[in-house]
């Protein structure tokens, strides 16, 4: 089996094996992939945890399947889902955390190279994670634009309509206004698309709180080389994890998961300064 195989870089496929590596020279260039399951304790829901996700909360929205909340050609016919959406989500209500404060932590070490994220909710930057690190892979409510026309639309006036569930429309055409958050069959960000190459330098590749269903995000895993070690620290085990020899899934809620690692390494009392100050 994959247990079988030894591990070529790593002392072991463990929690203390991970933190030693990580305190050694060769380890220099961190790469970070995060999913929804990094901001559930902030009370964010994810997407697919079961009587908790927002696809099974999705109902009373009256959708025809869940994921038709982030169709464009559903929100063309019908906005006021993925406005009701965005009114739960909208950044700012919600704080970062333990898991975010991390990675702003690993950026202070000198160690986080990228941190691609799939979440739109902005909890990296709020925590101080350097914004040139930071890679929103699925857009974020910064930004907004007419689906018709493409016009640009005032971003204070866009918090409004959110924060008072209304639908924004097009100064110019009338179109309706949508965050510039991905949606499914829209093509990523250019930033994200140039970014992609450089986890060929990755020493070490953390992935956190994410099913690894959304593509082309998920095959991100895949680009770091044969001999970079993966480590995984989700609830359950997702993906391809296993299937390297130095692969490693630390099971549990990130927040825990990271508090350990960060004993490991000794640097729980920084963590928790970091976090105090958020
Ligand atoms: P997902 O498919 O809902 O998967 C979440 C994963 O995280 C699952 O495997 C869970 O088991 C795991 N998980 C949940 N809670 C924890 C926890 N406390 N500790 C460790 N693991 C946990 O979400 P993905 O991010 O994989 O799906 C991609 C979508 C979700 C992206 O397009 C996002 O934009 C979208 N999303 C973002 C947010 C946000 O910004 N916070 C919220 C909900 C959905």
């Amino acid at each position: 089996s994959n247990r079988a195989n030894k591990p070529k870089i790593l002392a072991a496929r463990d929690i203390s094996s991970v933190a030693g590596y990580m305190k050694s020279k060769d380890c220099k260039n961190v790469m970070m992939m995060l999913g929804a399951g990094v901001s559930t304790s902030a009370g964010i829901p994810d997407f697919r945890s079961p009587e908790t996700g927002l696809y099974s909360n999705l109902a009373r929205l009256n959708l025809p399947h869940p994921e038709a909340v982030f169709e464009i050609n559903f929100f063309r016919r019908n906005p006021v889902p993925f406005y009701t959406l965005a009114h739960e989500l909208y950044p700012g209500k919600f704080r970062p955390t333990i898991t975010h404060s991390f990675i702003r932590l690993l950026a202070e070490k000198g160690l986080l190279h990228t941190c691609f994220t799939q979440n739109i909710d902005t909890l990296e930057r709020r925590a101080g994670v350097p914004e040139e690190k930071i890679i929103e892979a699925h857009g974020s409510f910064a930004t907004q634009r007419c689906i018709d026309c493409s016009e640009t639309f005032d971003d204070n006036d866009m918090k409004r309509h959110i924060l008072q569930k209304k639908i924004a429309r097009c100064v110019s055409c009338g179109g309706y206004v949508k965050p510039d958050i991905v949606f499914f069959g829209e093509a990523l960000p250019e930033i994200f698309i140039r970014a992609v190459p450089n986890l060929r330098k990755a020493d070490l590749l953390i992935v956190m709180g994410t099913s690894l269903t959304v593509q082309p995000f998920a095959s991100l895993a895949e680009r770091v080389d044969d001999s970079c070690p993966r480590v995984l620290i989700n609830l359950d085990h997702v993906g391809s994890f296993g299937s390297r020899s130095d692969d490693v899934a630390l099971l549990g809620k990130c927040d825990e998961v990271v508090r350990d690692l960060c004993k490991e390494l000794g640097w729980d009392d920084e963590l928790n300064q970091l976090w105090d100050e958020t």
